[in-house]
């Protein structure tokens, strides 16, 4: 299935007289609307193979119909994406879900949707058919240096994969931990798990980055190895340069101050990745932006102050991914939400007025300083954003464009009504 271009100019010009309205009306009131445009024109933010099918929760799972089957017909579903909205241009692989077949044809698909591999993800979290030893009771942190081996080697071949591919970093999250009291020797599974990790870095090519990511609870309920920015900065501190901490929105206990944990990582030079989702209850993997949209525009708002403070590319400084998958909607549907929320969030808070909050600030004028970032989130700048979509080729209104399409019958047609996604 293919979205042609004579279909999203045909949209597009259908469309046109509402959105010059809403868009010159938005220009007008927006200060450096066009240099905004350019920034939103750059960025891309990859999305996850997982993603692709419906998720689940361990009560159920309700699959949506015509999920993709293999990692070409995921490559095809987010090339439909990107092409709705061109800002959806790379996928992030788990192996082994995704073991790329044909290295050159896979590359030849990814450049005809105009995708990039984005980081490579590992999985020492569930076991595999034929698989020597069992994950059961952690991977990299095990006390069986056999079992330690397994993971470590695991990790070294989703690296030659992810080479294989062009892409340029690695992504290891750990359900290491325990779920009981007196279970673990907690020093010892972090020295294991050091260990392991640095062995994985000695594989890393010299342009490679690995990021350690980390989530407070889940599978195991007692303690996670890996359970904490904090642990995770350690980590990456006594790996090296290379290694940098990964931030997914999900993976902090109730009412953590997220955006005060990526400004102090951005200021250490030690935040390399995020995944993109929302919550109201733990790792709920909802729709980015469905439920805390002002705690999104804080976070960015950070995000560009502290890279912006260290000269860094908004675009290229960060890996930007979603991570996000459930059980009700359509999951292009979804995905095309969560990019929306993402480039709606991150004009927001290239709209801050930051000198004007830095004054408020040193004049302690905390009623200014909360006028200035609520003023700005309540700026409408969905024609902002509409705009630089259409800018680079996109859609005025893809979630429509999607549904007038019949895209979703077409891929059931194609692929049947009861497929199954591999991934969570
Ligand atoms: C598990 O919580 C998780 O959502 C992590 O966030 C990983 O990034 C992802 O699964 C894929 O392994
Ligand atoms: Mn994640
Ligand atoms: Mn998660």
């Amino acid at each position: 299935m293919q979205i042609e271009n004579y279909q999203i100019e045909e949209h597009n010009s259908q469309l046109q007289a509402d959105h010059r309205r809403r868009f010159d009306f938005a220009a007008s009131e927006v200060p450096g609307a066009e240099q905004i445009i350019e920034k939103l024109v750059k960025f891309q933010v990859a999305i996850p193979s997982w993603a692709l099918g419906t998720g689940g929760t361990r009560f159920g799972r309700f699959s949506g119909g015509g999920e993709p089957r293999n990692l070409e017909e995921k490559m095809e579903d987010i090339g439909l994406l990107h092409k709705l909205n061109r800002s959806s241009g790379a996928i992030s692989l788990h192996i082994p879900w995704d073991i790329p077949g044909n290295i050159a044809s896979i590359k030849a698909l990814a450049a005809q949707y105009e995708l990039k591999f984005d980081a490579v993800n590992s999985n020492t979290f569930q076991d595999q058919p034929n698989q020597a030893h069992s994950y059961k009771f952690g991977s990299l942190q095990n006390v069986d240096k056999a079992i330690r081996k397994q993971a470590i080697e695991h990790n070294i071949e989703v690296i030659k994969h992810g080479i294989d591919l062009g892409s340029d970093a690695l992504t290891v999250w750990l359900a290491d931990g325990s779920t009981f009291p007196g279970q673990l020797n907690m020093r010892k599974a972090f020295q294991n798990t050091l260990e392991s990790l640095q062995e994985i870095y000695e594989a890393l090519p010299d342009h490679w980055k690995v990021f350690v990511e980390y989530k407070a609870y889940e599978p195991n309920f007692y303690s996670t190895t890996v359970g904490d920015w904090g642990q995770s900065l350690l980590f990456a501190n006594k790996l090296g340069p290379k290694a940098y901490t990964l931030v997914d929105l999900g993976h902090h206990l109730p009412n953590a101050n997220i955006e005060q944990i990526v400004a102090l990582l951005l200021m250490e030079g030690k935040l390399g990745g995020f995944h993109f989702n929302d919550s109201k209850y733990g790792d709920d993997d909802l729709t980015t932006g469905s439920i805390k949209p002002y705690q999104l525009f804080l976070i960015f708002n950070e995000l560009v102050e502290g890279m912006d403070a260290r000269g860094m590319d908004h675009a290229t400084g960060l890996g930007w991914m979603i991570d996000a998958s459930h059980n009700v909607k359509d999951p292009l549907e979804d995905l095309l939400q969560s990019v929306e929320a993402i480039m709606l969030a991150y004009a927001q808070a290239l709209l801050v007025d930051r000198k004007a909050l830095a004054e408020a600030q040193a004049e302690s004028d905390v009623v200014r300083c909360q006028e200035i970032l609520q003023g700005t989130f309540r700026t409408d700048l969905r024609a902002i954003v509409a705009e630089a979509r259409l800018r680079a080729g996109g859609a005025a209104n893809p979630i429509k464009l999607y549904r007038d399409l019949k895209v979703r019958e077409k891929l059931i047609s194609g692929r049947g009504l009861k497929t199954v996604a591999t991934g969570l």
